[in-house]
């Protein structure tokens, strides 16, 4: 299949090797909706399996890298939904892809924003970068990796103050912590981003794709089996009054109030 530009939610751009991927809901600062998992998630099949590309860049358009699940969409969910459609499951894509991925995080990585930055090999955040995992304020917890990778990549004190409390860290304390490989200036952020990709590109991709898979090999294993624990707890938290109170009280701009406090 071929590369095209046609798609809703997402903006592809080709710069010889290197395909540059933009999450392109600005107006819900790139709310990661079913619709743009499942463009990406197209997208990124037909990269991987193309010999014309060898790495790709994800980053998102306007003020966020991606503030997280869509809310609006997720809100009325039920316990029983997100178990009958595996709710989250096919964001892992990136995390499976072969070929090496670069977040370009250059706004707001938030939630499932952060987890999809963290899903990929380098995260390369710019000045206005912010993570966090606030998802303990919609009544819930972070459901795509989060509670494994965050304390994996800065550790368990840090990723507990982030999940517990809701804060969140600018690129300076995350750079220190080791979540962002680099840390680059905002003006002409994504040029110096390509650049990167195109020094990859340079290399060769089937000992590329070995060395990520050799890192990923202990990485991920062990990973698999904590992901697949928080997300059938995650998923639990969908039958909750709170996590309903919480993404409602989200949606009408003013405080939860948590029954369960
Ligand atoms: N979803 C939907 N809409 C969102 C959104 C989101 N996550 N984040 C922002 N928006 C929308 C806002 O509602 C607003 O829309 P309008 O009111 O204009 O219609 C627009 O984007 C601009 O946002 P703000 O007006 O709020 O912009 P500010 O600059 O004032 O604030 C902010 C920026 C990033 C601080 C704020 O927007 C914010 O707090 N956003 C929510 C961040 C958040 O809570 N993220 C976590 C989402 S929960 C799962 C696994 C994982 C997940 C789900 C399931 N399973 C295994 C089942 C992941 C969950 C999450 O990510």
């Amino acid at each position: 299949m071929k590369l095209e530009n046609n798609y809703k939610n997402i903006l592809v751009e080709i710069y010889e090797k290197v395909v540059l991927i933009k999450l392109n809901r600005p107006d819900s600062l790139n709310a990661l909706s079913k619709g743009l998992i499942q463009d990406l998630n197209h997208a990124l099949d037909i990269i991987d399996n193309d010999s014309k590309y060898s790495v790709i860049v994800l980053t998102g358009v306007g003020k966020a890298f991606a503030a997280g699940a869509d809310i609006k969409e997720m809100m009325s969910k039920s316990f029983q939904n997100v178990i009958e459609e595996d709710f989250i499951k096919p964001w892992e894509k990136i995390s499976g892809i072969t070929k090496p991925t670069i977040a370009a995080v250059n706004g707001y990585a938030l939630g499932g924003g952060c987890e999809l930055a963290m899903m990929c090999d380098l995260l390369i955040a710019n000045e206005n970068a912010k993570f966090g995992q606030p998802e303990i304020n919609l009544g819930t917890f972070p459901g795509a990796g989060g509670t494994q990778r965050l304390p994996r990549a800065i550790g368990k004190a840090k990723a507990m103050d982030l999940i517990l409390t809701a804060r969140m860290m600018d690129v300076d304390e995350a750079e220190k912590l080791g979540l962002v490989s680099r840390k680059l200036s905002s003006d002409n952020f994504i040029e110096l981003v390509l650049e990167i990709a195109k020094d990859i590109s340079d290399k060769s991709l089937p000992v590329l794709k070995m060395a990520k898979a050799a890192v990923n090999g202990t990485y991920e294993n062990c990973l698999s089996q904590g992901i697949l624990f928080e997300r059938k707890i995650f998923q639990s938290t969908f039958s909750l009054e709170d996590r309903k109170e919480g993404m409602q009280a989200f949606i009408n701009k003013r405080k939860p109030n948590f029954r369960n406090k």
